[in-house]
């Protein structure tokens, strides 16, 4: 079996340092989430940005400062920065990372209702846009499905070739307005993507742990991070990315699967070596 990689979403722009204190804002907390989860076996870290208020924004300096600093302190690993954003951006405001042209970034797949009366919007003439974007700029998406209507249209885009091909997918399971995340939603996303496909699943809240335990059993790959779940167990909050990224680690030990370092991850994508 494959290397697991362990994908670590260390801010997104929805947690606050109300769910958990340790949630990052500021570029140093940036940077200390981001080791954390790099010390502890991460490979790839998908960044979100906020100011240092906590507002989440998508500027490209903002993202270019907080990238470089990360890099200092993690060399080799892979970022991926979020062209989903926060919920009401506007296209060209939540693709400004990729004019940085990083290895990887997120595509989101399709519109849902998110968390509550929220609307995340892309409809498939953003998605085809940010497809024809990530070509010509040399990066590997990372395709976000909140919902398995979302991998038929990440399918019927890569047959009009607006996504390459292999393609990777990001099961985002538990999210409110998209898919649940039980055994029978995870195995219905599985056997729906094409045979030459990758995946990684994030589970969201509870579901976090159970699901990357199906994935590192499948042969699939994990995330983990603030992003999707603030808690280590039970009611008790975890102290940092990195924290979260160890429990999937021991978890891999036990079950038997290696993890992947960042050239391995690189290997496994099909990224250019460094
Ligand atoms: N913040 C969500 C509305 C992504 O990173 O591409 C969207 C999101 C997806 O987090
Ligand atoms: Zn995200």
């Amino acid at each position: 079996m494959e290397k697991l990689i362990i994908t670590a979403a260390i801010c997104g722009a929805e947690v606050l340092k109300e769910h958990n204190p340790a949630v990052p804002y500021t570029i140093e907390e940036c940077v200390l989430q981001a080791k954390s989860a790099y010390d502890a076996g991460a490979s790839i870290i998908h960044l979100h940005v906020r100011m240092d208020d906590g507002t989440p924004t998508q500027d490209k300096e903002r993202f270019r400062v907080i990238m470089e600093a990360i890099k200092k302190e993690c060399p080799d690993v892979i970022i991926q920065p979020s062209t989903g954003g926060a919920v009401g951006m506007t296209n060209d405001e939540r693709l400004q990372p990729t004019e940085l042209c990083p290895e990887m970034a997120t595509l989101d797949c399709g519109t849902l209702n998110f968390g509550g009366d929220d609307v995340f919007m892309n409809t498939e003439n953003t998605i085809k846009y940010f497809g024809e974007k990530m070509i010509e700029r040399g990066i590997k998406p990372e395709l976000e499905v909140f919902d398995k209507s979302m991998i038929e249209m990440a399918i019927r885009l890569n047959k009009k070739g607006y996504i390459k091909s292999p393609m990777h997918f990001d099961f985002v399971m538990g999210v409110n307005g998209g898919i649940g995340g039980d055994i029978r939603d995870f195995a219905f996303l599985r056997g729906s993507i094409p045979t030459d496909a990758t995946y990684t699943v994030a589970g969201v809240g509870r579901f976090e742990f159970p699901l990357a335990t199906l994935a590192i059993i499948d042969g699939g790959h994990v995330r983990v991070g603030f992003e999707d779940n603030v808690a280590i167990s039970k009611g008790v909050l975890a102290k940092s990315n990195g924290e979260l990224v160890e429990k999937v680690v021991r978890l891999a030990k036990e079950l038997g699967r290696e993890i992947a370092s960042p050239s391995e991850a690189r290997q496994i994508l099909g990224l250019k070596a460094l």
